[in-house]
């Protein structure tokens, strides 16, 4: 499904973050030491290859909240965001940080000149955040932030669940323009 917000297109789909050829840059639910976990992170270190690992060291740890880039290697973008989401009842606000993920998120694909960016449901997996509750902080955030970007264009959110579908197609019709 898909809908337009000002000049913005957003969408939302069930699928693998890894496997989005027509985004500039896709998000990773990172771990603090951006090292290659389970769910989404597993899913973009495996296919991206063992290179982004290297360049990961680097730039890790992070702290919740915070954001860094990297180049995409074998997928099929240009670059990878990682982001640490809050785990659900340790770190708090969880709802300032798990905003915070993604407004620096669209802050650097902006400052990158980045045009199209994907989300999955960050903190939403192991780290607990329940996605009903997730998805009104997702949306707040991405529609207060939006209307300051210049390069960004498209912003797609990646779910890999019925569950986690529906709640975002509802969320869209409610803002829906066209
Ligand atoms: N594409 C899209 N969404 C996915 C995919 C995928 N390939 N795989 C899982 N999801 P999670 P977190 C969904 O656990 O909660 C990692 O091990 C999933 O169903 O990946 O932020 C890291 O190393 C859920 O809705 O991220 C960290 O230690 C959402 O993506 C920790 O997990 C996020 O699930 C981060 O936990």
């Amino acid at each position: 499904m898909i809908c337009t917000f000002l000049d913005y297109k957003l969408e939302v789909e069930k699928g693998d973050i890894a496997n989005q050829p027509d985004l500039d840059v896709v998000v990773n639910a990172a771990n603090a030491e951006l090292a290659p976990g389970g769910g989404v992170a597993g899913a973009l270190h495996s296919k991206a290859g063992p290179e982004l690992y290297r360049e990961c060291k680097q730039l890790a740890p992070i702290k919740p909240g915070e954001a860094v880039i990297t180049k995409a290697y074998n997928l099929p973008n240009k670059n990878i965001i990682h982001c640490l989401g809050p785990v659900y009842g340790k770190d708090k606000p969880e709802d300032e940080l798990l905003a915070s993920c993604y407004r620096n998120s669209l802050q650097l694909a902006e400052e990158n000149s980045l045009s199209s960016i994907g989300f999955p449901g960050i903190s939403t997996g192991i780290f607990g955040y329940p996605p009903e509750l997730a998805v009104e902080v997702v949306f707040n955030t991405v529609l207060a932030v939006l209307p300051g970007m210049k390069h960004l264009k498209t912003l797609k959110f990646v779910v890999f669940n019925d569950d986690d579908l529906h709640l975002y197609e509802s969320k869209l019709k409610d803002i829906r323009t066209d």
